[in-house]
């Protein structure tokens, strides 16, 4: 039976955090230009009239820009948080008294981080928008009958896009994908400087500790794993990297920091990052080795990368010592303070990335979302596949970034034009 397309009323923490959260985004809208020009721009016309957009994306006071922005341009939204610890609850309240249909509170259990899932896809979307692909999953497995009715979908973070491509590569994916993560005016900005600064700044505020002269072990040296080792080498941290990628590796050696294998980084760190989007990257050998007051997180999608058991398993004794910090008393009679339960720590400890960076991360969410809509108004669709964002788009946003930054730059006369595509040019 074709369940109702209406809305369950929203589900926050407490709708009377809404005055405090309007203030986080109207502080987040002051410093997302881009986005907030193109509010400007649609909002008359408003292209996004009859779509139905479900939304499974971090609730920050970035994402309520977002939100606002789509709802601006027509769209109707149902929303969910894509994190069981990433809501902020203020943002939440402000958007469900806004009127979004949003269910989504920090500290949500698995369960109901599903139930929240279920009930945007009630709502019947015919666009998705999701990070980290557990919305797109949902319906893949549990909703097929929604399918015909989805024009397409767009997919934040890296992880969701690896995820995606395995699923199209399988013939598994059922309707078209953009990667808006592959995106350089996201991934080169939003997952190096946004993910460096952010991932610092949940460790400060979980734990409060002095990050110069620390050995801060960064496990994975991809754009994220870049990021934080710059910044906490920035900070007077001596940054240890470890990798399983032999180029990653050499970049990270030619950045000057050290690249050990984890078992010897694990013996002498004194904060312990993960940004791999790999498993068990810390397990149990390593605790063992681990000093006493070792701090261990995670900056990775999924709270897969440390291995939690695992160190319940070395562990007699554990509490609460500090938000999103908890410490373990292992057996040997060390101590280790795992932050924000082994989740992100950059978003279930802190607010996320920056809203300056965020700007161009959802620019590039918005304009996918559009280009999804506008192809089927001319009864067009993409290719059931995963598709990366039109280069000039990534021109567009980084244009209008500078923009509003002040900054000019030159443009090509016509003879570099020409001599750019002429070969016969030689020495
Ligand atoms: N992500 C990081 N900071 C965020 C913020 N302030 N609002 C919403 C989402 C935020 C995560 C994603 O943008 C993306 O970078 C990812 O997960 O890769």
């Amino acid at each position: 039976m074709a369940k109702s397309s209406a809305k369950t009323p929203s589900k926050v923490k407490n709708i009377k955090l809404a005055a405090e959260g309007r203030m986080k985004i109207e502080w987040a809208e002051s410093r997302m230009p881009v986005l907030m020009a193109l509010r400007e721009k649609y909002r008359k016309t408003k292209p996004l009239k009859g779509t139905r957009i479900a939304g499974c994306l971090h609730v920050t006071k970035e994402t309520a820009v977002l939100v606002e922005t789509l709802i601006a341009a027509g769209a109707d939204v149902s929303w969910s948080g894509c994190n069981p610890l990433s809501t902020n609850d203020e943002v939440a309240a402000a958007l469900a008294a806004a009127g979004v249909s949003i269910y989504a509170w920090h500290g949500m259990s698995v369960k109901e981080f599903y139930w929240a899932i279920e009930r945007t896809i009630d709502f019947r979307p015919n666009l998705t928008l999701d990070d980290g692909a557990d919305l797109i999953f949902t319906i893949h497995s549990k909703h097929q009958d929604l399918i015909p009715q989805i024009l397409g979908g767009t997919e934040e973070t890296t992880t969701g896009v690896h995820r995606l491509r395995a699923m199209a590569a399988a013939g598994e994916l059922k309707y078209p994908i953009i990667a808006v993560n592959d995106a350089e005016t996201k991934w080169d900005f939003d997952n190096v400087y946004g993910t460096g600064q952010s991932t610092l700044d949940g460790i400060l505020r979980a734990t409060s500790v002095l990050l110069a002269g620390k050995n801060i072990v960064v496990a994975g040296y991809g754009h994220c794993g870049k990021g934080v080792a710059t910044r906490a080498a920035g900070l007077g941290a001596n940054v240890i990297v470890t990798e399983v990628k032999p180029t990653a590796a050499l970049k990270a050696t030619l950045e000057g920091h050290r690249v050990m294998s984890m078992d010897q980084a694990a013996k002498i760190g004194d904060i312990f990052i993960t940004a791999t989007g790999v498993k068990d990257v810390i397990r149990e050998k390593h605790f063992a080795s681990m000093k006493d007051g070792a701090i261990v997180c995670n900056t990775g999608h999924y709270d897969c990368e440390i291995n939690i058991p695992e160190l319940e398993k070395v562990s007699k004794k554990k509490r609460t010592i500090r938000q999103n910090n908890e410490e373990y008393l292992k057996k040997d009679g060390r101590r280790i303070y795992l932050l924000a339960q082994g989740r992100l720590v950059n978003l279930a400890a802190a607010e996320g990335h920056p809203s300056e960076v965020m700007d161009m991360s959802f620019a590039n969410q918005f304009m996918a979302q559009l280009r999804l809509a506008e192809l089927a108004a001319k009864g067009k669709r993409l290719s059931t596949d995963v598709h990366d964002i039109p280069v000039e788009q990534d021109q567009e946003i980084a244009g209008l970034k500078l923009k509003t930054m002040g900054m000019a730059i030159d443009k090509l006369t016509a003879e570099q034009k020409l001599y750019m595509e002429d070969f016969s040019a030689g020495t």
